[in-house]
């Protein structure tokens, strides 16, 4: 691996902002994609970080920190991973559902729909069901998109697809969930219309179900 990426996951483990940013500039300047800094550097990074939260060795201010890091290298990316001129394909509302804060996932998702040429309404982290539905009403979105990482929020991804039979709008809206305790089979479950793995199938289950 070049030497660049692996300099580039140990400053985001440390948090180095600045210099995550800096060296994401420089890979580009080597001639590396966009999606290989992603993948191989920055997520590379951040999983890192996520085991050794995992194993007690690093705490939420930490993790936090390491988060920020992240966001800056993928600023930098931003540009190249969305692209330029793309057509509006739909209207689609995404969000962290309620009681769940984290975001890295569900932003690098918005991005890639962005890139694709879809309209996108992002409520954030921590949304209730019932601003999923509100917005669904008010911008008279195509698709929703929730996003979980902790195993006691997903059950709000059911709460949500209920709150969304109860207000009459199932039927035109389709729902497509995701996030790293989320599988197929749960999605069945609750009656959502798709389950995407990672942010580049996200992308293809929307053109699927909006197109
Ligand atoms: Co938290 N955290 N965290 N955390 N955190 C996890 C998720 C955890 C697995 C860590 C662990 O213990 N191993 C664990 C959950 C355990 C469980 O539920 N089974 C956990 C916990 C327990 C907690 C707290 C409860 C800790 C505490 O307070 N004791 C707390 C909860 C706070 C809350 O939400 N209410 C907490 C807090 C935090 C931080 C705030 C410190 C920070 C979040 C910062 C932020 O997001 N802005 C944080 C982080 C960073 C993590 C880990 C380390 C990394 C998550 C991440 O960003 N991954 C995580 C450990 C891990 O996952 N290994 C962990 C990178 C990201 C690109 O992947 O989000 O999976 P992911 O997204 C992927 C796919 O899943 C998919 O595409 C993305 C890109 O390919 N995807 C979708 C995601 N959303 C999608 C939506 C789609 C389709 C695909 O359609 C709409």
């Amino acid at each position: 691996m070049s030497n660049i990426l692996e300099q580039m996951q140990k400053d985001l483990y440390s948090g180095k902002v600045e210099e995550v940013k800096k060296e994401v500039k420089k890979a580009l300047d080597e001639g590396l994609s966009a999606q290989e800094i992603l993948n191989q550097g920055l997520l590379k990074g951040m999983e890192r970080a996520g085991k050794d939260f995992k194993a007690g060795d690093l705490f939420i201010p930490e993790v936090l920190i390491c988060a920020k890091a992240m966001h800056a290298g993928v600023d930098v990316l931003r540009p190249l991973l969305v692209g330029s001129g793309a057509t509006m394909l739909g209207k689609i509302v995404i969000g962290t559902v309620a009681g769940d804060l984290h975001d890295i996932g569900k932003n690098l998702v918005r991005m890639m729909m962005e890139g694709a040429g879809f309209e996108i309404i992002d409520l954030g982290v921590s949304v209730p069901p019932e601003k999923f539905v509100e917005t669904v009403i008010s911008k008279g979105a195509q698709l929703i998109g929730m996003s979980a990482l902790l195993t006691t929020t997903m059950p709000s991804m059911k709460t949500t697809i209920e709150a969304l039979a109860k207000a009459g709008l199932r039927d035109r809206v389709k729902v497509l969930v995701g996030g790293a305790p989320v599988t197929a089979s749960f999605a069945e479950s609750i009656g959502a219309d798709a389950y995407a793995p990672d942010a580049v199938s996200a992308v293809d289950m929307a053109r699927e179900l909006i197109m």
